[in-house]
């Protein structure tokens, strides 16, 4: 097991669009213990592949309070979105130290492969339809502050590269 590096907005990798897992294999389940591991040290209740500079499509999540509801998400696609919207105040491990607004869909309904390479279908409302709705947009390069106004996306890019210059 090891606790990975977590890529920080802006670093460009974050914009890199995964690939599909081709074969569910020991390698990919190696990553999901790893990336799982990462999250829970964090801790975040999310984490995609992409944050960890491994550009294949794996989500692990685990919105439960008492951090013992680990959900893996191979390949996952949204396959059915409601019309009706919800607000939520996003942060993401990426941006640390960033809350902001994103609306989005208030249910979706996501396929994906579970660790041992079975297909399942969730459907998700509440917290866990935000939070995978924001680990599928890191699989294709889009990080939550990219719904943001320019100018805030500017401002917290310019307080990022400050608090990077601190720490080196
Ligand atoms: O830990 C996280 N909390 C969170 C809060 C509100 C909306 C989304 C999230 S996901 C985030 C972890 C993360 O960055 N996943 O990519
Ligand atoms: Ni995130």
């Amino acid at each position: 097991m090891a606790v990975l590096n977590i890529l920080r907005y802006p670093d460009p990798r974050l914009h890199r669009v995964a690939e599909p897992v081709q074969v569910v294999d020991e390698r990919i389940r190696q990553l999901v213990r790893d990336m799982a591991e990462t999250m829970y040290e964090a801790p975040g209740i999310g984490l995609a592949a992409t944050q960890v500079d491994v550009h294949l499509r794996v989500i692990v999540l685990d919105v439960s309070e008492s951090r013992d509801a680990l959900r893996v998400f191979i390949n996952p696609e949204i396959v059915a979105s409601s019309e009706d919207t919800k607000v939520y105040e996003e942060g993401c491990l990426s941006v640390p130290g960033i809350y902001d607004e994103v609306e989005r869909p208030d249910r979706v309904t996501v396929r994906a492969l579970d660790e041992h390479g079975q297909p399942f279908t969730l459907e998700a409302d509440g917290l866990l339809a935000v939070c995978v709705q924001h680990e599928i947009d890191h699989l294709n390069g889009r990080v939550f502050v990219q719904y943001l106004s320019r100018l805030k996306q500017s401002r917290i890019r310019n307080r990022l590269l400050k608090a990077e210059r601190n720490v080196a």
